[in-house]
């Protein structure tokens, strides 16, 4: 069985990533990542042009059936990733994954990968939720295709964008359209569903210090969610347009489900976090174990066709 795949032309040994965020902070983590022998790639924290420590704890928290964050962007700073991603030693492919602040700091870091010698595939955080007074530029569609306009005016590297949910029919036309206008390599489709909330009965409080208690959803719960934007995004973006599936997967039944609505690669989030590394070789045998049972030899055999009633 041939768990290979690719994006644009940059070839994957699986279609395993980590989710951005999840284990890829720390110069520790993301050697573990590199020298990890069961995930196909590795996607770096988001970066902003210099490090942040993020939003006061708890930030994060374990539910019944996934997680619930609101980070607030903790990374070492742009400089660090991209050092990373171009002078380590690289044993698969590399996503590096960036997030400005603002649209000008979004073309300041674009226009220093441009500049560097790194070769590999960028990805765009247009949807992260829990930053405090910015809100998600890519529900913003006017925005994000202004944005995309100006990118690609100077941008020649294979350029993704990570995308967060969305819930609406008429929503997945429209920023399809503004994406089939621009030669992404990919889309990462989907960051944390924004602004949920847990509540600890006893306590009977919140249980993450920033926002108020409100954060990013991930992990099994999302499941439905993920599956829907990765096919719903499947059916209208050109062929061109790879997509990254992220969101609960937990088994390699899950993943098996993504790529059947159309996903080139997937990642792992939170149970990455909570498993550990091992989830990477678990999954991997378990989606081993589906495509055998059905005479499956490789991705290419199911990708997309989830069949309709
Ligand atoms: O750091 C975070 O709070 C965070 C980010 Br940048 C993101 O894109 N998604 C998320 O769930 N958390």
């Amino acid at each position: 069985v041939d768990l290979s795949s690719k994006i644009q032309n940059t070839q994957f040994k699986n279609l395993f990533l980590n989710a951005s965020g999840i284990h890829c902070q720390s110069k520790k983590e993301l050697e573990e990542l590199m020298n990890d022998h069961y995930s196909g790639g590795l996607v770096t924290k988001s970066a902003t042009p210099n490090s942040r420590f993020g939003n006061p704890l708890p930030r994060y928290h374990s539910l019944p059936a996934g997680s619930i964050n609101s980070m607030g962007l903790p990374n070492e700073g742009f400089q660090f990733y991209l050092d990373y991603v171009t002078h380590s030693n690289i044993q698969k492919p590399t996503i590096l994954s960036i997030a400005g602040m603002s649209k000008e700091e979004d073309l300041e870091l674009l226009h220093q990968i441009q500049d560097s010698k790194y070769q590999g595939l960028t990805e765009l955080n247009l949807s992260c939720p829990n930053v405090i007074g910015k809100p998600q530029m890519a529900y913003d569609f006017a925005s994000s295709n202004q944005m995309l306009k100006e990118i690609f005016a100077f941008f020649k590297k294979p350029l993704g964008i990570k995308l967060p949910p969305y819930f609406d029919l008429v929503h997945f036309d429209k920023i399809a359209k503004i994406l089939n206008q621009y030669p992404l390599s990919h889309v990462n489709t989907i960051n944390s569903i924004g602004n949920g909330m847990w509540v600890d009965v006893e306590k009977e409080s919140v249980v993450l210090k920033p926002k108020g208690g409100f954060g990013g959803i991930g992990g099994a719960i999302a499941l439905p969610t993920a599956l829907a934007n990765v096919r719903a995004l499947r059916q209208r973006l050109n062929a061109s347009i790879n997509i990254i599936g992220t969101g609960g997967v937990t088994s390699g039944k899950d993943a098996f489900a993504h790529v059947l609505c159309g996903a080139n690669m997937v990642s792992i989030g939170t149970q990455l976090y909570e498993e550990g590394l091992g989830a990477f070789q678990r999954i991997n045998n378990e989606l081993i174990e589906i495509m055998k049972a059905k005479g499956y030899h490789s991705l290419d055999d199911f990708r997309g066709k989830l069949k309709e009633q």
